[in-house]
């Protein structure tokens, strides 16, 4: 990643251009900008732009800066609305991150396309003020210290619990899990071997893997000791390397998970008992209850939960939502009849899913809204269509990740497979072979995750 620090200390220049009058020296106003490349190809590049508000809390922002090369445009941006003039790009802030408190940062990004060359943009204003300031010490002055240590994130973490709406760890604090999701264990098991889970944590130094193992669709329906076995092999391997494992019912049509409750009790009361005893384990008791009511799901949880907490009390356990685990709102709800109506157990979470090319601003808003309310867990998003193809949406998908980050919501990605379609990570044909770590290997979307993942996690320690 090539990062640019546009920071402009005395006002007087920035990647070589004039800019701006500066305000005296010793306000403490205006803003702060750092422009970041994450990466560049013929013609085009993705750009991202954090700016943290020195002054006054506002309510509403415009971000304007100038992209000074001849023929650089923006494309198409996220988390702001944008709009450019000749060379004049302006950036505003919308719902979810309009307010913007002393201190407080947004995180804007967008495709661009340029001809010749890439130049970094110059003269950033915020609501009219020149972003001349520093904060602290300068560079990456306001990133937490990276964790001491060097540990697994299992090791760093250790056994999970909720806490308020986050997911924290053993000190207490809240933690992001970034991770993949298998495919169906029954068509996908030549996927997960030792070389494909060491690719995963050392190279795309995962936090978790997702076991989704489907219920019909000649999953655990039709072999309930084997497909128990292999989930319980995956946990195992997930824990070797430091990684959780999200153990996933994975229910889908039907979609009332009622349908499966006997055969989550067993399922549940055995992985439970188990893998009572390890730290990585967290339980996702139905994948997306679809067309059954939010209190049919909510009667579903309160009869497996207990069968868990028997075996395993002290693991945290995920609750899908209604319609396809949106939180409702692919039925036309919301998050309010959950709210309204929590499901009667302690140390539990809510699934969240999306598909980036699907489930965009209205998504998005739904789940900014609720995180401060109910404790979420994105069990599952793809960066394409809902149907887990069509062209990869990277503006969506980065405006979610982005989203996701901020929030500290935990994510795992479908699919950490080679399965013929675009939402997987490897190209078809990788799991023939025993080369899971070449770029060569990477579809575009397992490309984009990889880049997301792999960045540090900087738990805190203490
Ligand atoms: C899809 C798989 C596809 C399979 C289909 C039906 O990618 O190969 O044929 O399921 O089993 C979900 C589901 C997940 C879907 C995925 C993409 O949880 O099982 O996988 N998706 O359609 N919810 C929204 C999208």
């Amino acid at each position: 990643m090539k990062r640019f620090l546009a920071l402009l200390a005395s006002g007087a220049t920035v990647m070589g251009l004039t800019v701006l009058a500066s305000p005296p020296a010793a306000a403490a106003t205006g803003c702060k900008v750092e422009y970041t490349v994450t990466s560049q190809w013929q013609g085009g590049f993705q750009g991202g732009v954090k700016v943290t508000n020195l002054g006054d809390a506002v309510s509403g922002w415009q971000l304007k800066f100038t992209l000074p090369g001849s023929g650089q445009k923006v494309v198409q941006g996220w988390n702001a609305t944008w709009s450019q003039s000749g060379s004049t790009v302006t950036a505003a802030g919308i719902d979810w991150n309009k307010n913007l408190a002393t201190g407080g940062t947004a995180d804007v990004g967008f495709v661009g396309s340029f001809s010749g060359a890439n130049p970094a943009p110059t003269g950033f204003t915020l609501n009219g003020v020149a972003c001349t300031g520093t904060v602290g010490g300068g560079g990456d002055d306001d990133d937490p210290p990276p964790a001491t240590g060097g540990g697994t994130p299992v090791e760093t973490n250790g056994q999970l619990h909720v806490c308020g709406t986050n997911l924290c760890n053993q000190y207490n604090r809240p933690i992001q899990l970034r991770g993949m999701s298998t495919h169906g264990l029954q068509w996908f098991s030549k996927c997960y071997n030792n070389a494909s889970l060491d690719a995963l944590a050392n190279d795309w130094k995962a936090d978790l893997l997702r076991t989704a193992m489907y219920v019909q669709e000649d999953g655990y329906e039709t072999d309930p000791a084997g497909f128990t076995s292999k989930v319980n092999s995956l946990v195992d391997m997930a824990e070797a390397r430091g990684m959780y494992a999200l153990i996933d019912f994975h229910t889908l049509t039907p979609g009332d998970p009622n349908y499966n409750l006997e055969r989550a009790k067993t399922f549940f009361a055995s992985v439970a008992a188990r893998n009572a005893s390890k730290k990585n384990v967290i339980y996702e008791i139905a994948n997306e209850p679809n067309g059954v009511s939010w209190a049919g799901i909510k009667n579903y949880a309160e009869q497996v939960i207990p069968v868990i907490r028997a075996a395993d009390p002290d693991a945290v356990v995920i609750v899908g939502t209604r319609g396809w685990s949106s939180l409702g709102v692919s039925d036309g709800s919301n998050e309010s009849e959950v709210v309204n109506s929590p499901v009667n157990a302690t140390n539990i979470m809510y699934a969240f899913h999306f598909y980036a090319a699907s489930h965009k601003d209205n998504y998005r808003a739904t789940v900014s809204r609720a995180a401060s309310k109910l404790p979420l867990f994105v069990t599952e998003f793809g960066t394409v269509s809902a149907t887990g193809g069509g062209a990869l949406d990277r503006a969506s998908t980065t405006a979610w990740l982005d989203l996701l980050d901020q929030l500290k919501i935990s994510y795992a990605n479908w699919t950490y497979s080679d399965a013929n379609e675009s939402s997987a990570a490897f190209k078809p044909g990788t799991c023939d072979g025993g080369d899971y770590s070449s770029s060569g290997v990477l579809t575009e979307s397992g490309a984009l995750l990889k880049s997301r993942i792999s960045t540090p996690d900087n738990f805190p320690t203490s």
